[in-house]
């Protein structure tokens, strides 16, 4: 019998070890903080945590339901999800309960699948509005803080505002409200140029010690001048968390470039940076995973999956990536 048992630890550690998938889980890893440039686990660990950004909640809400979720962890590896609330553009702004819902289903889910996930407040004006996304932000931590599977995202893409006078502000005063009943999760800013100046945040950042600025990148079209910025920052000492990035031109559409994303990722690896692709979205578009009318609930074959849902979803599996075509 103990012998039995012993060829079965043997066994587990094997296939554990031939996995070599570290656990992302949220109960592997607990409550996450920030060390240096890293994001790191209870026991001091950097963890690398990768997953998929649901499209805009105002027009793929379809998505934004358990049994995706759950098929997001299961069959797909993510450790994280990207719940994108749309803000402007007919989204929280002028809708504030249906996006509340579709938002909180995926929070439900994400905490019940032992999964990080991202509160992203999916805007490009957030700063037009400071009282609403400090409102936002405060009912969200009093209602989730305590759980460690939080990450909070205050401002998707600032566009043409700058870091000193508009950007910091704005999230220095929705943190002090997030930290009113939230004193640990982690907390990703904005940055300026649709999130790309790293750089200038990381010389002048933001006193909290679970700060991480927010890296996006389309692969098509921002390359290694973008990564020298994001090397820079990284100098400076600070967490980078590439919250959304695409395999294809920043349009979301066009010809993807799985080259340069292999490029990417070594960069990512490198450091250890966390990462969400774009999008969980059906959309006739190539930064789509999903083809078009494909099942809202998850369950999705090959054949519902795009060329980039693929080549992201063996990178979150770890897997060596399909051919690549030249
Ligand atoms: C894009 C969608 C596209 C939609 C557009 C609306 O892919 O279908 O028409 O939003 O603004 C971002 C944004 C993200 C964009 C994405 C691709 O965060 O919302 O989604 N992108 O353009 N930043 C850089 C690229």
């Amino acid at each position: 019998m103990r012998k039995k048992t012993q060829l079965l630890a043997l066994l587990l550690l094997v296939a554990s070890w031939s996995f070599g998938q570290k656990d992302m889980s949220v109960s592997a890893n607990g409550q996450l903080r920030i060390d240096g440039i890293h994001v790191v686990n209870e026991k001091g660990e950097p963890v690398q945590l990768k997953g998929m950004s649901l499209f805009w909640s105002q027009w793929m809400g379809q998505f934004y339901n358990g049994p995706a979720v759950r098929w997001l962890k299961k069959d797909w590896g993510c450790s994280v999800i990207r719940a994108a609330m749309g803000v402007e553009k007919g989204g929280y702004l002028t809708k504030p309960e249906s996006e509340l819902e579709k938002l909180e289903m995926v929070i439900k889910a994400a905490i019940k699948a032992d999964m990080y996930v991202i509160i992203d407040y999916h805007a490009h004006e957030a700063h037009e509005d400071t009282e609403a996304a400090k409102y936002f932000f405060g009912k969200m931590a009093k209602k989730y803080g305590k759980h460690p599977n939080v990450i909070y995202e205050l401002f998707n893409e600032p566009v043409n505002v700058k870091w000193d006078e508009t950007i910091k502000p704005y999230c220095e005063t929705v943190i002090a409200e997030i930290r009113k009943y939230d004193p640990d999760n982690i907390i990703v800013c904005g940055t300026p140029n649709w999130s790309q100046l790293v750089d200038v945040a990381a010389a002048d950042p933001i006193d909290d010690k679970n700060v991480a600025y927010t890296l996006h990148f389309y692969a098509a079209t921002h390359k290694q001048e973008l990564r020298d910025k994001a090397q820079a920052a990284i100098d400076l000492g600070a967490c980078l968390f590439v919250t959304e990035f695409g395999t294809s031109p920043a349009s979301g559409d066009g010809p993807l470039d799985l080259k340069e994303c292999d490029i990417w990722f070594d960069f990512l690896d490198k450091y250890s940076i966390s990462w969400c692709n774009w999008s969980i979205a059906d959309k006739d578009e190539t930064s789509s995973s999903l083809k078009p009318g494909a099942d809202e609930w998850g369950r999705w074959k090959d054949d519902d999956i795009t060329e980039s849902g693929h080549y992201i979803r063996s990178k979150i599996k770890g897997e060596t990536a399909p051919a690549t075509k030249e």
